[in-house]
């Protein structure tokens, strides 16, 4: 049957990258060996249900641009018309996963009875579109940011009452996550931050935090979700400055409560941007220090500092971010997320077409460059030897433990060591990634 909204487009082929089809992906051959496995089983992407659903065009500025047929529609009708047109371009695409926040699917009820009751049903709604489509659910996570009562953040509210609200709401999301198959569960800190020190008790905070992380492990245990769980790191917006403002900042606060074997980072592009990092920074600290969990794949606009949410449409900045990640073995059992959102004029719903499959394109061009880049080989063998003395007896004895500062100030001055610089070859390395790019 035609669909009201996407109806110019059956599926979405793979055509090459001779094809002028603008509804076709010219990169994404989701059946394509790279580095040992398909572009469909290393990308994993995920079409999320916030930006592409619930959000309408609008900013701070101005109204809803989007016209989309739910709208004016209330309770399950509007759920089932949303969830299957979001189906529907899920299946048209391709993709093998979709994303969504509690709030996505049901609205806030009188009380949290009353919100989780719709949630439940709406949760069944998809269900059966996941079972019909094949469509997997790669996470869920709980909008702990809308709310008023979140305006002073969640579980670092200084409201106990509040913490208990959202320990709530996430136990109920974690469940419905866990029931539809998810694999992952993400935690983003939304309001877990500040927006005036002269109000906020740092330590008192972080402690809340802390526990907050602890019971949501604790529960993830208790009802037997084997999904990882991931923290999206992100430095501010909508506050001054977020606890979990980049992968080491989060790295940091996981070790000092024990967490680091139970939580991993969801590493979204913009987030790290935001945070003056790159994104490949990111992935590089992550994978150096085994917290790699999974990606959010839209970027920011360099002329403006915010979180813009574009999709991705460089191909060079996915092939480094791909080094890492394929450095790091891959995405397990996480994937690339687009928590992406149309611009404002694009009005069309085939603007989410368009979307997604440049974005897919863009990270298949990453991937395929970036795993080309790692076989051709001189990259990966010039970054061995540079560390290659550390393999010899001195390097080795430092690294164990067995030499003191006397021990090495004896052998400077013994020996009048007198080591010798070499040269890094960063533009001899930056040409070896054109020749892929
Ligand atoms: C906001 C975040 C958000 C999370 C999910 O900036 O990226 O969309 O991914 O809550
Ligand atoms: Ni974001
Ligand atoms: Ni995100």
């Amino acid at each position: 049957m035609p669909s009201p909204l996407f109806d110019r487009v059956d599926r979405v082929p793979y055509a090459g990258p001779g094809s002028e089809d603008p509804f076709a992906y010219r990169h994404y051959d989701p059946d394509r060996q790279v580095a040992g496995k398909s572009l469909r089983d290393h990308l994993r992407f995920a079409v999320c249900y916030w930006h592409n659903f619930v959000f309408l065009g609008q900013d701070m500025f101005g109204a809803d641009t989007f016209e989309r047929p739910w709208v004016g529609r209330e309770g399950m009708e509007a759920a089932r018309f949303k969830a299957t047109t979001a189906f529907e371009l899920i299946e048209k695409l391709g993709a093998p996963y979709f994303t969504f926040h509690d709030r996505d699917i049901a609205p806030e009820g009188d009380t949290l009875r009353e919100t989780n009751r719709p949630l439940d049903e709406r949760g069944a709604v998809l269900a059966g579109e996941m079972q019909r489509t094949g469509v997997k659910l790669l996470w869920g996570t709980a909008n702990l940011f809308s709310h008023p009562r979140y305006a002073a953040g969640a579980a670092t509210n200084p409201d106990p009452e509040v913490f208990a609200y959202a320990a709530a709401q996430v136990k109920k999301a974690m469940e419905v996550t866990h029931g539809l198959g998810g694999e992952n569960y993400v935690l983003w800190g939304g309001r877990e931050g500040y927006d005036t020190l002269l109000n906020t008790d740092l330590r008192q905070e972080t402690e809340q935090f802390g526990r907050f992380l602890h019971l949501v492990v604790e529960h993830k245990h208790k009802i037997g979700f084997g999904g990882t769980l991931l923290i999206e790191p992100k430095p501010m917006e909508p506050t001054k400055h977020q606890y979990d403002a980049d992968a080491a900042a989060v790295h940091a606060f996981l070790r000092r409560f024990g967490l680091e074997r139970e939580i991993a980072l969801n590493i979204e592009v913009n987030h790290a941007t935001l945070a003056g990092k790159s994104f490949v920074h990111e992935l590089a600290y992550a994978v150096a220090n085994d917290l790699l969990g999974s990606i959010d794949v839209n970027r920011g606009d360099p002329q403006n500092g915010w979180d813009t949410d574009q999709f991705p449409n460089s191909a060079e900045e996915m092939t480094l971010a791909f080094v890492e990640i394929l450095r790091g073995g891959g995405l397990g059992t996480g994937g690339c997320n687009f928590d992406a959102k149309l611009r404002r004029q694009s009005i069309d719903p085939h603007d989410l077409l368009h979307a997604h499959i440049g974005g897919g394109d863009t990270l298949a061009r990453g991937l395929v460059q970036a795993a080309a880049l790692l076989e051709e080989g001189r990259v990966e063998a010039f970054r061995r030897e540079r560390y290659a003395r550390w393999e010899e007896s001195l390097g080795r004895e430092i690294l164990a433990g067995r030499k003191s500062l006397d021990d090495l100030s004896a052998l400077v001055l013994d020996t009048d060591l007198e080591p010798q610089p070499v040269s890094g070859r960063q533009e001899m390395l930056e040409n070896l990634v054109n020749r892929v790019c």
